[in-house]
C-alpha cells in the first residue's frame, strides 16, 4: 500500500507480543522537537498497551537527527535494552543539507541494525513540509511512533524465536 494512504497507526493487535518482560531504549531526536515529541509519546503509549513497564522505557535526547546513529549505539552498548527505537524527523530546506542528513542517518542507522545485537527500528520522518510531518506523529495518517513500538517488540520476538 502508498506510504500515502497507509495509517501508521493501524494494526491488529492480536498480533502483537507482550512486552511485559522486556526492555526498550527510545532516542529522540531534539530538532522539530513538536513532531518528535508526539512520536514519543505514540511509541511510548503504544509500549505501555502491549504491557512493557514504564521503568523499562528508557528515553534519551540527542541534539539532531545525525546524532541518532551514535545515540542508538550507544543505547545497544551500555544499556541492556532489548530494542532501541530512534525517532527523528528531517523537513526539508532551501539546500541540500536535508539530503546528507537523510542519507547519513538512514545509512548509519541501517549499519547498526545490521551488526548491533538487538533490534534497532527506524522511526525517522522524513518530509517535505511540516504539514507532511504533522500528518505522521497523530494527524491524518496516524502516528509513527506507534508503529515503531509495534515493530520493536514483533523484532524482539523475532530475535527471540530463532
Ligand atoms: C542542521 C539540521 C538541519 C538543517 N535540519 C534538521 C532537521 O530538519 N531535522 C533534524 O533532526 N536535524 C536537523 N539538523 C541537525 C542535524 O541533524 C545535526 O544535529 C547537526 O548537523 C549536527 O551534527
Amino acid at each position: 500500500m502508498a506510504s500515502a494512504l497507509h495509517n501508521l497507526s493501524s494494526y491488529d493487535p492480536s498480533t502483537v507480543p507482550d512486552g511485559s518482560r522486556w526492555k526498550i531504549g527510545i532516542v529522540v531526536s531534539e530538532w522539530n522537537e513538536t513532531v518528535t515529541g508526539a512520536l514519543l509519546q505514540g511509541a511510548y503509549d503504544t509500549l505501555r498497551t502491549h504491557g512493557v513497564k514504564p521503568g523499562n522505557i528508557i528515553v534519551k535526547t540527542v541534539p539532531g537527527s545525525f546524532e541518532l546513529v551514535y545515540g542508538s549505539a550507544w543505547m545497544t552498548r551500555q544499556t541492556d535494552v532489548d530494542a532501541v527505537i530512534a525517532i527523528g524527523c528531517v523537513i526539508r530546506g532551501d539546500t541540500p543539507h536535508f539530503d546528507y542528513i537523510c542519507q547519513g542517518t538512514t545509512q548509519g542507522l541501517a549499519e547498526l541494525n545490521r551488526k548491533a545485537l538487538v533490534p534497532v527500528i527506524y522511526g525517522l520522518l522524513t518530509c517535505n513540509t511540516l504539514q507532511q510531518a504533522l500528518d505522521r506523529c497523530g494527524g491524518a495518517l496516524g502516528n509513527k511512533g506507534d508503529e515503531c513500538a509495534i515493530t520493536a517488540l514483533k523484532m524482539i520476538q523475532y530475535g527471540q524465536n530463532t
